[in-house]
């Protein structure tokens, strides 16, 4: 028998953290999701609706990486072969992402290995105290803001957005890149390239002009490359640390969920320069060493193995065909939208496709878009201010699902 307490606790419960309550809205993907359930629920019809929306891989891990993860496995279940914790992750990892990514430019004790970028990004941010002034690209991957709200960094929500942070537009008028002037001394800048949800890559002038930006300010840019193996275009940099003086003011997380298909399989990496230093000339990636292995025990050994499998050299090239067949449906989006005299950015170095409805409203359009052809798409609003007359489309879906979707699309 269970004795019932009613206890009444009124003044004496613990209050709410005032910036989990400064949060403006849900989070972006879930909410879409939501609208899709409820659209279904109140739309019956036999004709399917197919995503568009969140970045979400669709096609089977590829053969070698596979196996790279089944070895994995099997490994642990062997005396010789068995690990346990590996703290900031597989020095063999750690030195293999250094050599395929950054040609061995950095030690393997400034590669840290984590369980996605996106995790590592609300880590990050606990570096940096609550009164950090933070700019963001504008429109933007929500985390960087979602996150700042959460460290306490961003302040009040003022109408367009949260007064702590410098929101940089990127607009059709600037080709996507913001005008730099804006961004305020000691931010930390969150930077994205190739960037979600616009599509846009940096060049290697812009990236440039952002470094010399962050060291004459004293800023620290967090670079989110989670997309670099998607570029094409040699000429366009895959990395913030191809830009001299780089390594002096810059973090750079980066994920094998976009191009190694480890959406569900969790592996990512950051990399903390040992040049990078705060005001007072304390080491960044002193700190970033003491905060992990406080408050995370490593990624999985399973899908470091993975990993290991993804950077030889057949590896790499799945990873090739991987991102070619992403870029292959992106094409197809692209066409389709041009047929419907849409016009768009992105797709070409990029598995996203920003279109524009000039003076629409990005939720109405989302709206129209899955009840008029049953298509769940990203609206720009989500993204922050700069997106509200946008609509983001994912490459990230089966083939067969990408075709019949553009053939709605070309029969309205
Ligand atoms: N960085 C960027 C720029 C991203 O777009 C995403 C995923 C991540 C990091 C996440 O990397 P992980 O290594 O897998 O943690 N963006 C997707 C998925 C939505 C989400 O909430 O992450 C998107 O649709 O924008």
């Amino acid at each position: 028998m269970y004795t019932q307490f009613h206890c009444v606790r009124e003044n004496k419960v613990i209050v709410r953290n005032p910036n989990i309550a400064n949060l403006k809205a849900g989070y972006l993907f879930p909410e879409i999701a939501r609208r899709r359930r409820e659209f279904a629920a109140t739309h019956p019809s036999s004709v399917r609706i197919i995503s568009l929306g969140v970045g979400n891989t669709t096609e089977p891990l590829l053969p070698h990486i596979c196996a790279g993860l089944v070895e994995g496995a099997q490994r642990l279940g062997t005396v010789e072969g068995y690990s346990g914790y590996q703290d900031e992750g597989l020095l063999e990892l750690r030195e293999k992402i250094s050599e395929v990514f950054y040609g061995k430019k950095f030690s393997a004790d400034e590669v840290f290995i984590s369980d996605g970028a996106k995790c590592d990004i609300g880590r990050l941010q606990t570096l940096f105290g609550t009164g950090t002034k933070v700019a963001v690209q504008d429109p933007s991957y929500p985390v960087y803001v979602d996150g700042s709200v959460l460290s306490g960094a961003a302040g009040a929500w003022a109408g367009d957005g949260y007064c702590g942070i410098v929101y940089l537009p990127c607009t059709a008028e600037n080709g996507y890149f913001p005008d730099l002037s804006l961004v305020s001394e000691n931010s930390l800048i969150y930077f994205c390239s190739p960037n979600n949800p616009t599509g846009a890559v940096s060049t290697r002038e812009q990236l440039s002009e952002l470094v010399k930006t962050a060291l004459s300010k004293g800023c620290i840019i967090i670079f989110d490359a989670a997309y670099s193996e998607f570029i094409r275009d040699p000429s366009l940099p895959k990395s913030i640390f191809e830009i001299d003086g780089a390594e002096q003011c810059a973090i750079e997380v980066q994920s094998f969920s976009k191009p190694a298909g480890f959406t569900g399989v969790r592996l990512g990496w950051s990399v903390v320069p040992k040049a990078l230093k705060y005001a007072d000339g304390e080491s960044v990636n002193g700190d970033w060493t003491r905060l992990s292995g406080t408050v995370f025990n490593g990624a999985s050994n399973i899908a470091q193995a993975g990993a290991l499998a993804a950077l030889d050299s057949e590896g790499v090239q799945e990873i090739r065909r991987l991102t070619d067949f992403y870029l292959g449906n992106a094409c197809l989006i692209k066409n389709a939208l041009q047929g419907l005299g849409v016009s768009s950015v992105g797709g070409d170095n990029s598995p996203y496709i920003w279109a524009r409805f000039p003076g629409r409203d990005s939720w109405d359009v989302f709206a129209e878009i899955l009840e008029k052809y049953r298509i769940v798409t990203t609206p720009g609003a989500g993204f922050g201010p700069s997106g509200r007359s946008f609509i983001r489309f994912s490459a990230f879906g089966r083939r067969a699902d990408v075709e019949e979707a553009c053939e709605r699309l070309k029969d309205s």
